[in-house]
């Protein structure tokens, strides 16, 4: 059978030729319109962009490919004994639009294990930063430490031709994807394990080795792995962590400086961050009233208190969701299967019950609904993984798989320069003049 390079080739051709098509015959066809409202307030509802992995439904949230978590869930490789799916079979799927057979993700983890070897100047960038700077900080400087290693900025120097382009990010995204999780459990061993770093298991799967590298041998925890990996890789195209991956692309920056561009969108409160910010509130609040378990009563008033102090309650609200995240219901249906009577995750449960109204009632937040922020944190913790700073590493490294073969298909595409119109708001007053 032909290897995931040449499918992908195939498949891409395919497209580029019916885009052909489709822009040679309907390409003056509108497909909306654009309000000054629109312009001043993030883009929202704009339709800006083709993003082939996945696509979000604000009613039923993401679908990869066309299929949903629970569909995922049940139709995608596992590990040996497991019930989760492997996020190897999420990557073929995103990557070629077709369900991965057992043997497609067992080609992608050997695939990904040859490509795995992390320099020892990367190692060496982070250990220049102070031990203190943030999990993401040093993870961004580790991806850009890496960059050496780039094929398509080697290729590019030495005057690769344009046909070729796809090729070489392909190549980079695969290294990349090999190399994170070693990167990012060498960040943690050596933030919070006193440097005792662990080596990779090559008998291992992508996530499950990661959860080893980490320091958790728990088989629950790495089918907690797994579905955190496969749930968190994509969610369509203009989320701040795949659009800046995107739009650096369109450059023709290399796959490591995109990711790096985009790991520091994901790093803001509003977007990634928002998953550490969750246990960060829920464990203050226990603090501040002292029970474990505080009653909804105590809940909606620290929720009020919170919302007066004019923050954000975190984990709550998406721009474009309008109901619960299946990301969110995903995990509390592990939650429920694995440690029901965690007082951490009964917490978030009985949030996700006192929340919403609190937030409908104050008339103005478009989605009163939980994000996939807010309970992924309670089930890290329930495994000894009480680092929430790490959090968003986490996310990261999973995200690195849908902005990764969004990429490789961008250039595969021949996407160009992504280069939008702005105005000043004087020339917005000599239009409104003009009406
Ligand atoms: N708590 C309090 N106020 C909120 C809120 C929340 N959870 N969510 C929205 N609002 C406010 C928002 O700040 C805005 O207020 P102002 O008009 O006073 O500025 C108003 O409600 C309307 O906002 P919206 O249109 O409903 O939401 P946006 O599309 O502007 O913003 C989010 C979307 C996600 C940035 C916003 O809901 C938020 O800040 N949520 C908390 C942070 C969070 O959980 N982020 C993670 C998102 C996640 F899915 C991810 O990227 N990983």
């Amino acid at each position: 059978m032909a290897n995931t390079k040449e499918r992908f080739k195939e498949k891409a051709d395919g497209v580029a030729a019916e885009i052909k098509d489709i822009l040679k015959e309907h390409g003056s066809k509108k497909i909306g319109e654009v309000t000054l409202s629109q312009i001043y307030q993030g883009m929202r509802g704009i339709t800006g962009l083709v993003t082939e992995t996945s696509l979000l439904d604000a009613q039923e949230g993401i679908r990869f490919r066309g299929f949903s978590i629970p569909e995922l869930q049940q139709k995608l490789p596992k590990a040996n004994g497991g019930t989760e799916p492997l996020p190897e079979g999420l990557f073929h799927l995103m990557l070629l639009g077709e369900l991965p057979t057992e043997e497609d993700v067992h080609d992608i983890t050997a695939n990904w294990q040859r490509r795995s070897h992390v320099p020892n100047h990367v190692f060496a960038a982070i250990e220049a930063l102070p031990k203190d700077s943030h999990p993401m900080t040093q993870f961004v400087i580790a991806i850009m430490a890496l960059q050496t290693e780039s094929k398509f900025a080697d290729r590019y120097a030495k005057g690769m031709a344009k046909k070729d382009y796809w090729e070489a990010v392909f190549d980079d995204s695969m290294d990349l994807i090999a190399r994170l999780p070693r990167v990012a459990a060498y960040i943690y061993r050596r933030k919070y394990k006193d440097e005792d770093h662990i080596h990779p298991d090559g008998l291992l799967d992508w996530a499950g080795n990661f959860a080893h590298m980490l320091g958790y041998e728990d088989e629950t925890f790495r089918e907690l792995m797994r579905l955190y990996m496969t749930i968190h890789a994509d969610h369509e195209g203009g989320n701040v962590s795949a659009h800046t991956t995107h739009l650096v692309g369109s450059a023709l920056s290399d796959p490591y400086l995109c990711l790096a561009a985009g790991m520091n969108g994901l790093a803001g409160p509003l977007h990634g961050l928002a998953n550490q910010e969750v246990i960060k509130w829920i464990l203050e609040m226990r603090e501040e009233l002292g029970v474990e378990l505080p009653s909804s009563a105590q809940i909606d008033a620290y929720v009020r208190k919170t919302l007066s102090e004019g923050r954000v309650v975190p984990g709550y609200g998406h721009a474009v969701l309008r109901k619960t995240d299946p990301r969110f219901s995903a995990q509390m249906a592990f939650g429920k299967r694995h440690l029901p009577d965690d007082p951490l995750v009964q917490t978030v449960w009985n949030i996700y019950e006192t929340v919403p109204p609190i937030l409908q009632s104050l008339g103005k937040i478009k989605n009163p609904w939980p994000n996939v922020d807010a309970h992924s944190g309670a089930l890290l913790v329930h495994y000894g993984l009480v680092e929430y700073e790490f959090y968003t590493v986490l996310f990261g490294v999973s995200r690195a798989l849908g902005v990764l073969a969004s990429l490789c298909w961008d250039r595969a595409l021949g996407f160009p320069l992504e280069r939008p119109k702005s105005v000043t708001t004087e020339l917005v007053k000599d239009w409104l003049k003009g009406e």
